[in-house]
């Protein structure tokens, strides 16, 4: 007697099926988390330069009042560059950017708890 998992077309549909569910977790996950990722103004999962030059170009773009839409590397609200969430876009965000860019964390007195996160926007941002 053989069992169904023994049977050559389940052998091949077994593991494709399990990739296939793999991929579709990973997916999911990937996409919920980037949407809150404190300082990853491009959703690429990562915080680099890339987003210090983005948050470069939109904070000149908020300054410069012009009646045109934001720089295409900010792939979420405007709000997710203002990253010590005092609804505005300043320099302050730039150096914040940079601190995380670089230096892979915050100074304690704006990021106490040392989740990565500004104080003021512990409540917004999942770390
Ligand atoms: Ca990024
Ligand atoms: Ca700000």
């Amino acid at each position: 007697m053989t069992s169904l998992a023994s049977r050559p077309c389940f052998q091949a549909i077994i593991p494709a099926t399990l990739a296939l569910l793999l991929a579709f977790s990973a997916t999911d996950f990937c996409a919920a988390a980037s949407s809150t990722f404190y300082g990853d103004l491009g959703y690429d999962g990562k915080v680099n330069v890339v987003d210090v030059q983005c948050l470069n170009l939109v904070v000149l773009w908020h300054a410069s009042l012009a009646d045109v839409p934001p720089p295409t590397c900010l792939a979420g609200p405007r709000a997710d560059a203002d990253l010590n969430c005092d609804n505005e876009l300043s320099f302050i965000d730039m150096i914040i950017e940079y601190r995380l860019a670089l230096e892979g964390k915050l100074p304690a007195e704006i990021d106490a708890d040392q989740d990565g996160v500004h104080d003021a926007c512990n409540a917004v941002f999942e770390s």
